[in-house]
């Protein structure tokens, strides 16, 4: 069983995490991706798909032609944890 993370915990990674949005009522955070194409968009949500399943965290997520919406949650934990601030650092790299 993961945790969520403490208040302080969560402040700190939301700051560092300036581009992604904190969704209060789920203890989530969602980031939209914009790309110039499906094939960019989909190339995309197969490196995520690789990196969530190595570490059995996975997104929420939609796609619509170019644009990824990604909400991260720990269904486990009931909110954010450390899994969910570790996965949207290497989705971060990604697009780097
Ligand atoms: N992903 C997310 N986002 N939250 C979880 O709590 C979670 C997960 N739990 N992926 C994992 C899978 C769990 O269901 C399996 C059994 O390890």
């Amino acid at each position: 069983m993961i945790e969520a993370l403490s208040e302080a915990e969560r402040a700190d990674a939301l700051e560092a995490l300036d581009e992604w949005e904190h969704d209060e009522a789920r203890d989530a955070i969602t980031r939209t991706f914009t790309f110039s194409d499906f094939a960019e968009a989909f190339g995309f949500m197969a490196r995520v798909a690789l990196v969530a399943e190595k570490m059995d965290h996975h997104p929420e997520w939609s796609n619509v032609w170019n644009r990824v919406e990604i909400l991260l949650t720990t269904h486990d934990a009931g909110g954010l944890s450390t899994r969910d601030i570790v996965l949207a650092e290497a989705i971060d790299r990604m697009v780097g």
